[in-house]
């Protein structure tokens, strides 16, 4: 299929107050103007269901921090939203956190046009800290609540496209777009709930926006592949995350950003075979990448010593 037109469901604050059923009909309206703009495929945010409870101190297990997670997906409360979706022939990325037998993960669903679920993603990229510091202005406790993603990153073919997907931290590590791109995708959906204010300095808070535009234009560019980012934004329990959702196109424009930090829907019709000429020759892995060269990016976790050649190595007079 040539072209995906995709919307990006931005969404605004859930207080920790708010229903599921409530959120589910502001997702409703969302996806009911996504069919108004032809809309074929609509990507939500990261935790779309609820509050970003990773904010708040829970003991591991704890009735009231289960309570955030799913028992079933769909459930009673997110099934409206399949059967709409399905009803009006869009696919759609779904962030939520999932209960796996006794394992937690911060997870996406890639589900088409029918309803049927076509693939998941677990968040392999857990920022933040697994115990809580009173003396830091806010938690982001990822690594408490969540266990490291043991899906890899997988590419789906459905709707007549390879899509990718990734949550959230993720977009920030090049390694994720590139190994969806050593997989042909062709457009990575992500959701993300981005605070700014947790202690880093003022020009780290002044620079959210920005890092968050250069690590989706930068993905999108460096792998010929389009992305579409959906936050949750605003302020949720006194807590402020960015917004500026966006559509980026393969060869990095953004293509449609949101103006707002509400529920907002920005759409793009995504051409596949715009990315043609990046992938015959710029970013031709197959022609120009060399992994006997990369060989620290799987060998080490942290960075480690320097790796010199020898001066014989390197032709210095003195060998
Ligand atoms: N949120 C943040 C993100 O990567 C963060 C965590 C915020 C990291 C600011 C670095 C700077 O956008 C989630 N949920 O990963």
């Amino acid at each position: 299929m040539e072209a995906l037109v995709t919307g990006v469901a931005q969404m605004g604050p859930i207080q920790k107050i708010d229903s599921r059923a409530a959120v589910v009909r502001r997702m409703l309206a969302l996806l009911a103007e996504a069919k108004a703009r032809g809309c074929r495929f609509v990507v939500f945010p990261e935790l779309a269901l609820t509050t970003f409870f990773p904010r708040w101190v829970y003991e591991p297990g704890e009735p009231a921090l289960d309570a955030w997670f799913e028992d079933a997906m769909p459930g009673p409360e997110t099934r409206p939203l399949f059967d709409a979706a399905a009803a009006a022939g869009i696919g759609f990325y779904l962030g939520y956190a999932e209960k796996a037998g006794n394992r937690r993960f911060n997870t996406a669903i890639l589900v088409d046009g029918t309803g049927r679920i076509v693939g998941k993603y677990r968040k392999v990229h857990l920022p933040g800290h697994a115990e809580p510091d009173p003396s830091r202005l806010g938690e982001h406790l990822e690594k408490r609540y969540f266990h490291v993603g043991d899906l890899g990153f997988p590419v789906f073919e459905t709707m007549g496209a390879k899509i990718g997907m990734c949550i959230c931290n993720d977009r920030r590590w090049p390694e994720t777009y590139r190994v969806m791109g050593l997989q042909g995708v062709e457009l990575i959906a992500l959701g993300y709930n981005t605070p700014t204010g947790l202690g880093e300095p003022y020009q780290a808070a002044a620079q959210a926006n920005m890092h968050n535009e250069l690590s989706l234009r930068a993905g999108a560019y460096q792998n010929a592949t389009w992305v579409a980012a959906a936050a949750k934004c605003g302020v949720e329990g006194g807590y402020p995350m960015i917004g500026q959702s966006m559509i980026v196109s393969p060869l990095g424009e953004v293509v449609a950003m949101a103006a707002t930090l509400e529920d907002e829907l920005i759409t793009a019709r995504c051409d596949m075979k715009l990315a043609a000429y990046a992938r015959t020759e710029i970013f031709n892995f197959a022609r120009h990448r060399r992994p006997e060269a990369y060989a620290l990016i799987t060998d080490r976790v942290g960075a480690g010593e320097p790796v010199v050649p020898s001066r014989a190595q390197m032709g210095l007079d003195d060998a």
